[in-house]
């Protein structure tokens, strides 16, 4: 295994999430020896602490996505944090908060892959699509649409950040683990023909058949692997420290084998950690468990 030379980056927001507490989260982390774990694996661990950014408004907007200001905010100030990690040639692990930094985080990322002829591939794992768009959203949060802003559609603000083209297509995208799709998001992941693993196919498939077909033509070197980690992609036994749990999730076993392939295929560059909510946690489990994983994800050193 190689060494990483990791920069942990922490954005404490929930102004995408419907549910308040996921700003809480990159302290959790921290407190449950984040970067220790990762220290005595021996890899080179640098924390640059919290990103600074505005409050999560008391009050919706009439109109639109909820708090879409704030958020925007956030992801600029993620997506500047995170190219500079970047270009310093370290791996990026941004500790949310709630899942629509990724748009910053992957804005990001896709540029550097431009920049450096890097093929960028996209791990989505996770219980939703989070392939709203404002006009299909049910609830108006963005922590459900961050999918359909990289590929483009979503408020300018948000797909802006890619700096012209949308950040993805949808062929660089695999959503893993999902069982709680919304009407509209079902049309939308079949007209942009994006790649879908649910839950019942990674049950009847196993994790290994699955990561297998996942990774299949990634490789180390010429790609760039992202994982966008939503906790709440396992089941709410096991995590139940995340807004919006699902039931009928990854277990723990598997999980672990998903990030040990992971770790295997030397193609991760870059990672986000999203969606704990340390006020739903049950005695920190959730946040010990996240821990174990990225441990898992960069490998022994
Ligand atoms: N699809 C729902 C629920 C949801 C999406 N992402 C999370 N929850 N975490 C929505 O609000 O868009
Ligand atoms: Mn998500
Ligand atoms: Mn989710």
């Amino acid at each position: 295994m190689a060494l990483w030379h990791l920069t942990l980056l922490g954005a404490p927001t929930d102004a995408g999430a419907g549910v308040a507490g996921a700003h809480l989260g990159p302290d959790a982390l921290r407190g449950a020896g984040l970067a220790r774990a990762l220290r005595g694996q021996g890899h080179d661990v640098q924390d640059l602490g919290n990103l600074a950014g505005p409050p999560t408004p008391a009050h919706e907007a009439r109109h639109g996505p909820h708090h879409l200001a704030c958020v925007s905010a956030w992801n600029q100030a993620v997506h500047d944090a995170v190219a500079s990690i970047l270009a310093a040639q370290r791996v990026p692990v941004l500790l949310g908060g709630d899942h629509s930094l990724a748009v910053g985080s992957i804005s990001a990322v896709a540029r550097h892959c431009r920049q450096a002829g890097k093929a960028l591939c996209v791990l989505w794992l996770d219980a939703h699509a989070d392939a709203n768009t404002p006009a299909t959203s049910p609830s108006g949060n963005l922590h459900g649409m961050p999918v359909a802003c990289l590929l483009g559609d979503g408020p300018a603000a948000l797909t802006a950040l890619a700096g012209g083209p949308p950040a993805l297509q949808p062929a660089q995208l695999r959503l893993v683990g999902l069982r709680s799709v919304d009407a509209g998001e079902q049309c939308y992941l079949r007209q942009r023909g994006l790649p879908v693993w649910r839950m019942p196919e990674v049950r009847a498939l196993g994790m290994a058949q699955t990561m297998a077909q996942v990774l299949r033509g990634i490789q180390a070197g010429t790609h760039h692997l992202h994982v966008s980690l939503d906790l709440d992609c396992m089941d709410p036994a096991l995590a139940p420290g995340v807004s919006t749990p699902a039931p009928g999730g990854i277990g723990h076993h598997a999980m672990q084998q998903c990030m040990d392939l992971l770790a295997a295929s030397g193609a991760v560059g870059s990672v986000d950690l999203v969606e704990l909510n340390p006020l739903r946690d049950r005695q920190g489990q959730t946040a010990q468990l996240a821990v174990d994983l990225l441990q898992r994800l960069a490998g022994s050193a």
